[in-house]
């Protein structure tokens, strides 16, 4: 019989990674023992097309039932009536969110990549910026999301679309803003709420939930699932020519058709099934105390490493997540990234708005809070941290220093076990 050493042992190096340092990258999580235990199982081998009472195969009562309840669970969670929780992933997701709603050539409207957006948004080389005509928005020289000159681009553009959504943007999200600018040029409005579902389910962050049209959230970062998404909406909207003429259909149905079968075949019941755990941890008190505390846990890492001499966008966080330029300390962010991996502090370089660099070495780095506010990390530890990164990076040419420094960082890991 054949047992795959190699890959069991890889397994265990890379559980052994993360708990003996620290995971910083804000879109990364540590998942409950209940939720691992849910992807791992039979489910991953039945295939089940379709939508629960409605599948192309026999033998689907019980995956039904587990879709039913992740839909029922992320409907009460986010408030909203309608759920699909099949997309495989966030691309998949936006990707269907265009499928359903515009055609190909049409003018969609996102936040560029490189001023905090996602690829999925309309960048040039992605299927969004390839069969939409792709029109991007960035932000003032601070780093703040300029609403004013998002209106004057809609008013230009006339997009059909404007997919509002970030993953490297520090602040709050006007959703009321969007909405009105979406209105005045008649454009859908689609939130993707990737990073900071589990803040807004937490409410420390403001729900774009009967603003946008439908939202999309990828379920493994902030909300602490497996890795999936979901699409989330109501009824349609009340303004007509947010409706396709070619269609008649109500926009539930149209998100649904989008995803199978417009771009999926078989949902993964393996994945449906964790995320439906994920939801019933995310519907307990418990889970609203740790979306504040990822918020509290990042104000803090800020100020410090403000206070250390670091220069953050925008000044600081009200969310899950900072950049910081570290080009001001003269460090690249490929170097930041590697001394700070080296040290054992997991992060990734990242653009700062307007960067002179290349996106492969650009002049900073992005930082969040996420998993280690899941291993019980709080205020006091982020002081720690702070000044963890503001050494590894001032000896980022002492491999010495900085393996030492990973010793101290795994002793102190140890007493945040990854969760069971
Ligand atoms: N790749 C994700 C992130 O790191 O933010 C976005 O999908």
């Amino acid at each position: 019989m054949f047992i795959d050493k190699e890959i069991q042992g890889l397994i265990k190096a890379e559980v052994r990674r993360q708990s003996e340092g620290l995971e910083m990258i804000p879109s990364e999580n540590h998942t409950s023992g209940q939720v691992l235990a849910a992807m791992g199982t039979r489910l991953s081998d039945k295939y089940s097309e379709g939508y629960p009472g409605m599948r192309y195969y026999g033998g689907c009562e019980y995956v039904d039932q587990v879709e039913n309840i992740a839909r029922d669970r992320a409907k009460k969670l986010f408030g909203v009536t309608h759920a699909n929780v099949q997309p495989h992933s966030g691309s998949p997701a936006n990707q269907a969110i265009y499928f359903a709603l515009v055609d190909p050539g049409d003018t969609i409207m996102g936040m560029s990549l490189f001023f905090g957006g996602h690829m999925s948004h309309g960048l040039k080389v992605n299927f969004s910026g390839t069969y939409y005509n792709s029109v991007q928005y960035t932000t003032d020289q601070d780093g703040f999301m300029d609403y004013n000159a998002i209106a004057d681009l809609a008013h230009t553009e006339k997009p059909k679309l404007i997919m509002a959504g970030t993953t490297a943007y520090p602040r709050i999200i006007d959703w009321e803003k969007l909405r009105e600018i979406a209105d005045s040029v008649g454009a859908w409005l689609a939130a993707d709420i990737s990073h900071i579902s589990g803040l807004i389910v937490a409410g420390a962050h403001p729900s774009p939930a009967g603003i946008a049209d439908v939202m999309m959230t990828t379920t493994h970062k902030t909300l602490r699932g497996p890795r999936g998404a979901m699409l989330l909406c109501n009824g349609n909207p009340s303004n007509p020519l947010k409706r396709p003429a070619r269609v008649k259909e109500e926009l539930p149905s149209l998100i649904d058709r989008a995803v199978i079968p417009g771009l999926q075949g078989g949902p993964h019941n393996h994945q449906t099934a964790a995320i439906a755990v994920a939801l019933g941890e995310a519907l307990t008190p418990e889970f609203k105390v740790y979306g504040r505390q990822i918020a509290k846990n990042a104000k803090v890492l800020s100020k410090e490493l403000i206070k250390l001499g670091f220069s953050l966008v925008t000044g600081g966080t009200d969310n899950h997540l900072m950049v910081v330029d570290v080009s001001k300390k003269d460090i690249s962010g490929k170097e930041a990234e590697t001394a700070l991996g080296l040290a054992g502090i997991t992060v990734n370089k990242n653009t700062v708005p307007f960067d002179k660099r290349s996106p492969y070495d650009p002049s900073g780095i992005r930082l969040g809070t996420p998993a280690l506010t899941t291993r019980g990390m709080d205020e006091q530890d982020m002081k720690q941290i702070a000044v963890w990164i503001d050494e590894a990076l001032k000896n980022r040419k002492n491999p010495q220093y900085l393996k030492d420094l990973h010793s101290v960082i795994t002793k102190f890991a140890k007493d945040f076990p990854l969760p069971k």
